[in-house]
């Protein structure tokens, strides 16, 4: 059961009011020493000012191009934006604030101003687009708005769809009116609000299979919890190491690995506007990086550039997440650099990885064992645990875990106090645990999570589309990619240059990433007697 909540410090209780009820949020273990936590707990003064406090102020903190961040200056302007927030933007402890940039310090600095005020910090990835930011601020009734100056054009885009927003400040911004301009004229020193270890602070969005993302919530309590699990059990850097990598910080993979993580240790980490793979391995040597966080495809295509070659660098541990390693991929980055990667499954709605290994006990082909401080089975359609060597439903619990905002999903992922990935899995005699496929509709291509109807409602829109489906396929670079079945309108020929006109359409309609980069024409798509499309039979069709 979850525990009694403790006195929260939000004025405006809008993320509590639309948590699950406590019958339908999973069971919480708590069981590790390290996670009694106290019952206020605001998670920027563990994770910032705890290390300026006791005299690792100077420590480097944050590192990227050009930027190099003490623990005390990442200290100085999370303080005044928090103050910027407060008393300029009117932000009282609960309310939500939509953060938009590319990884870069400034972000880094909104995210703990949020948290230092008692707001819920609620990122986006750089790459959507009004109408899915759209989605996001409605159903969190986002209130203020923390923007890269750059990317604020899409967000204006969507503002008239967005009354909720009554604030908004662009930070990279030189001008009289931008963030920093208003940072200058706040104090340098700020009291942390005094929030309930189960207060929420972050709203994660994960794109759901109908397209309608899903918020999951996450207290202060969840992101120690996090930061006092996986990295001290399996991980294991010290505050010598420097972080690296490619996840956004609006996804919680990257929150996790490149902010929270080296931070709970006082670490440093670097953080990449522009992380392709090249971009990556050129950074890696520019900071002398030790510890790096991307996806398989992304250590994949690094190791193919090397082309068999020998990789000098400075890395030391490397955590591969987002989608399934192949066995094939770890062995290409063994051979390029001597280094076993730690490959780990997390979730949003779990916050960060609950089943891996650690580099000295990898098994080619399995993610690993439940991480300390969770547990782990596969189950069977009944609910019940299936032996070991059976295929079923991958099912976990530990201190975090699943809190959908006020969506009826909650009933699909949490099943008796379980957490219920959407993944099929095995699990061996030795606890090992073998990832088979996802059990629903998302297509996860190169670590980005697709929903079929998603792509389909925005082909639909094209004038030469007339019923279209859309699934994943394998795919030896990506893990899988989006392939649309297109059944045209009369008048309309199918050329390659209808497929290129179709990619671009979609391409302006949603995240450029979710393009089909396959499409086939057909006479016409497998339903059901009701006109439901069959998904499983395009992609048994497509595998044939
Ligand atoms: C899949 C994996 C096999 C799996 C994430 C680390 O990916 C993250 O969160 P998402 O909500 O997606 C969750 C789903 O992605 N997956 C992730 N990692 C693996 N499948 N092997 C893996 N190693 O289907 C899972 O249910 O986008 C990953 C940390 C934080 C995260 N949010």
């Amino acid at each position: 059961m979850a525990p009694a909540l403790g006195t929260s410090a939000h004025t405006d209780t809008f993320a509590r009011d639309r948590l699950p009820p406590p019958e339908m949020q999973p069971d919480y273990l708590f069981e590790l020493p390290a996670l009694q936590f106290p019952e206020q707990l605001n998670c920027a003064t563990e994770l910032l000012d705890a290390h300026v406090a006791q005299g690792r102020g100077d420590r480097v903190c944050i590192q990227a191009p050009g930027v190099r961040w003490s623990y005390a200056t990442l200290q100085d302007k999370a303080n005044r934006i928090a103050h910027v927030l407060v008393n300029q933007m009117g932000l009282v402890p609960g309310n939500r604030v939509l953060l938009r940039a590319p990884n870069n310090p400034m972000l880094a600095a909104c995210w703990f101003g949020v948290i230092k005020a008692g707001g819920i910090a609620v990122g986006t990835m750089p790459m959507l687009r009004a109408k899915e930011l759209k989605q996001i601020v409605q159903k969190a009734e986002v209130s203020h708005a923390l923007c890269d100056a750059r990317l604020a054009a899409e967000l204006k885009l969507a503002a008239p769809e967005c009354p909720s927003i009554t604030q908004m400040l662009c930070f990279n911004d030189a001008g009289p009116d931008g963030l920093e301009a208003a940072m200058a004229a706040q104090p340098a020193t700020f009291t942390n609000v005094a929030t309930a270890a189960d207060d929420c602070c972050i709203i994660a969005f994960t794109s759901g299979t109908t397209g309608q993302p899903k918020g999951t919530m996450h207290f202060h309590r969840d992101v120690m919890a996090a930061c006092l699990c996986w990295p001290p059990h399996v991980l294991r850097a010290t505050p010598d190491d420097i972080f690296i990598g490619s996840p956004p910080l609006a996804f919680t993979f990257g929150l996790g690995g490149l902010l929270l993580f080296p931070m709970s240790i006082g670490a440093s980490t670097v953080l990449l506007e522009r992380a392709s793979p090249p971009d990556l391995i050129r950074a890696v040597r520019v900071f002398s990086a030790t510890v790096m966080f991307t996806a398989p495809t992304s250590y994949r295509a690094i190791a193919v550039a090397h082309g068999g070659g020998t990789l000098r660098t400075s890395l030391r541990k490397c955590v591969s997440a987002g989608e399934a390693l192949p066995a094939a991929t770890r062995a290409l980055w063994k051979d390029a650099t001597g280094i076993e990667l730690i490959d780990g499954i997390g979730a949003t709605e779990m916050l960060h990885i609950f089943i891996s290994h650690d580099d000295g006990d990898a098994r080619p082909g399995a993610t690993g064992k439940a991480v300390p401080g969770y547990v782990a089975c596969v189950v069977g359609d009944d609910g019940q645990p299936l032996p070991p060597g059976q295929i079923g439903k991958l099912a976990v619990k530990g201190p975090t875990g699943c809190r959908y905002l006020a969506d009826e999903r909650q009933r699909a992922y949490v099943k008796d106090g379980w957490n219920l990935t959407g993944d099929a899995y095995l699990m061996d005699a030795d606890g090992w645990f073998h990832y088979q496929s996802r059990t629903d509709d998302m297509i996860i291509s190169a670590g980005y999570n697709i929903a079929s109807p998603e792509v389909e409602e925005a082909l639909l829109q094209h004038p030469a589309v007339a019923e279209c489906g859309v699934i994943g396929v394998v795919d030896a670079e990506r893990g899988q990619i989006v392939k649309a079945f297109v059944v045209l309108r009369g008048g309309h020929e199918a050329t390659d240059g209808l497929v290129k006109d179709l990619q671009d359409f979609v391409k302006q309609a949603i995240a450029p990433y979710k393009y089909p980069r396959a499409v086939e024409f057909v006479a016409q798509l497998p339903r059901t007697e009701t006109g439901k499309l069959q998904r499983f039979r395009l992609r048994s069709d497509a595998t044939r």
